[in-house]
């Protein structure tokens, strides 16, 4: 399989962990730094693909390069698939995740329908054309933070047919179920079926 080294638009060092952790070995990640790049996206549409789109948009655009953005949501049922677009500043603009959950376990109160599910957009900008991945772990949302590992909302997320939160799951484990490994399962099998027209060799 030929190499294949894309850059990663995300400001989030966790999503680089997680999917750097998933890469098959035909697969590298290219730093952002290295091209000069360490401002915030920006991220500002009303959906959640759309902010994908965005974030991958706005690197290649810059930077002139290939590169892969990914956006997720909590989309919880009874809230009327809240956080959703909104997640990551659903308590306000400092993006705290603790602040986040606190509000969402507030807003769900004593609801019977706890369902949910993390979705991801990835988008993929490679020779100029835009492709879009989809990855979707449906679970409940629980009473109460549990759990150290991952990041944001994992600590009240309990995929369905389990009974432990993200947060209490090692990566491997959260990897083998997640939204961001079945968006990222896609993305590898178009690119191995899609290899580097320009530049073979890298
Ligand atoms: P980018 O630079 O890639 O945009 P971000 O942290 O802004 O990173 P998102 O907008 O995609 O990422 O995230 C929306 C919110 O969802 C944010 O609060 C994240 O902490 C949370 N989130 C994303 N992926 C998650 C995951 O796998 N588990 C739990 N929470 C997650």
């Amino acid at each position: 399989m030929t190499n294949i080294s894309l850059f990663f638009a995300t400001n989030n060092v966790h999503k680089v962990e997680e999917v750097t952790a998933l890469l098959p070995d035909f697969f590298q990640i290219r730093s952002l730094e290295s091209i000069g790049c360490t401002e915030d996206i920006p991220e500002n549409e009303p959906t959640i693909a759309g902010n994908a789109i965005a974030k991958a948009q706005y690197v290649h655009d810059k930077y002139m390069v290939d590169v892969f953005a990914e956006d997720t949501g909590l989309e919880v049922d009874s809230l009327d698939g809240e956080p959703g677009v909104y997640s990551a500043r659903y308590a306000g603009p400092q993006r705290d995740s603790i602040a986040n959950m606190r509000l969402l376990l507030q807003n769900l109160g004593d609801k019977k329908n706890r369902n949910a599910r993390f979705r991801t957009c990835m988008a993929l900008i490679k020779d100029g054309q835009i492709h879009l991945f989809e990855g979707i772990v449906e679970g409940t949302i629980s009473s109460e933070l549990s759990g150290k590992e991952g990041f944001g909302y994992d600590p009240i997320f309990v995929p369905a047919g389990h009974s432990k939160t993200f947060a209490e799951m090692s990566l491997k484990e959260k990897s083998q179920m997640s939204h961001r490994a079945r968006a990222l399962n896609k993305l590898i099998e178009f690119l191995s079926k899609n290899p580097d027209k320009r530049n073979p060799q890298i």
